[in-house]
């Protein structure tokens, strides 16, 4: 992976920065950003982490998770290169007409925007913290164990902790790397995947619930649902919600993972996973929505059950023939 030249000179150029990731954020986007504004510090500069949600608890126990704040000082952002990371669209960020200097998109999900004085886009890399890592060492900062354990939770959460397709030998060898740095790996897994509230493995029994195995040709689809009421019912919240589609994906026969979320009354937000050649990210785009061959999502207005058919229909129609 090549970091682009322009990113450095600027970044060394620059007096004063400005980080934001994507709603909902989970750990590559906010590992990823915080781990470049570590970086950034150290090179003393000026750097405010802004994203619309916060920290979810989970993920708390990132090194200076503090820096990252749910509102954004406009005045700052002005004087600010803006630097947009895991994503590559302002509604995505929930930041309306920015005024600032120039915006910088790092970013490694496939793009339909044009955002972005500059655009770095890898769909090939497994994490934008990938990206990050290769960022922080053309800039010559020393990896010290607050960025390594940022950086190590952005890869492990984008490749399942090195279960999924994206598993390179790049990323074991960066992963391991990072342990050199002081990263603990059972110790970022036990906060990844053993620190359940009792409110969020509720949501997810009521969830389970819910999943229903559909044959589309030779796909099967396992499709879920997690409505404004089982929130209310279980006390859990949004950010409770991350990791459970890949639970459905462990049926064996299962192709493509399907989670409907209620995000507004009769809006719902799509997560789509899949195993092997089954490429979702079309779903995805049929939808308007985007992402990757394996994750991918998107929005939808309607009836729970026309919302289900239409997923169903389009996988049909775009991958079953296969
Ligand atoms: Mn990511």
């Amino acid at each position: 992976m090549k970091v682009p030249e322009e990113i450095v000179e600027l970044i060394k150029r620059e007096e004063y920065f400005t980080i934001v990731s994507h709603l909902n954020p989970e750990g590559d986007a906010l590992g990823a950003s915080i781990a470049l504004a570590l970086a950034l510090k150290l090179r003393h500069k000026d750097v405010q982490v802004f994203n619309s949600d916060g920290v979810p608890y989970m993920y708390n126990f990132l090194p200076s998770s503090e820096l990252v704040e749910s509102g954004i000082d406009r005045e700052r952002l002005k004087y600010s290169t803006l630097f947009v990371v895991d994503c590559n669209d302002l509604e995505r960020v929930g930041l309306k007409d920015p005024e600032c200097k120039s915006v910088v998109v790092i970013d490694h999900h496939r793009t339909i925007t044009d955002l972005g004085h500059i655009r770095w886009i890898e769909p090939e890399s497994p994490a934008a913290g990938l990206m990050i890592y290769n960022l922080i060492k053309e800039l010559e900062v020393n990896i010290n164990r607050e960025i390594a354990v940022n950086l190590y939770t952005a890869i492990t959460v984008d490749t399942g902790t090195f279960r999924y397709e994206n598993t390179t030998p790049e990323v074991l060898r960066v992963a391991a790397e990072l342990v050199d740095a002081g990263v603990n790996p059972g110790e970022v897994s036990r906060r990844l995947y053993e620190s359940w509230s009792v409110n969020k493995f509720r949501l997810f029994v009521s969830m389970l619930k819910t999943v229903e195995i559909v044959h589309t040709g030779n796909i099967n689809s396992a499709i879920a649902t997690i409505n404004l009421d089982m929130f209310k019912e279980t006390g859990a919240d949004a950010s409770d919600t991350e990791n459970f589609i890949n639970f459905p994906r462990m049926i064996d026969s299962v192709d493509i993972s399907a989670i409907f979320r209620e995000f507004e009354a009769g809006c719902w937000k799509a997560s789509l996973r899949s195993k092997g050649n089954c490429d979702v990210s079309l779903i995805a785009l049929h939808f308007g929505g985007g992402g990757h061959k394996n994750a991918a999502g998107y929005k939808v207005r309607g009836d729970i059950g026309d919302v289900r058919r239409g997923l169903v229909e389009a996988i049909q129609d775009s991958l079953s023939s296969r």
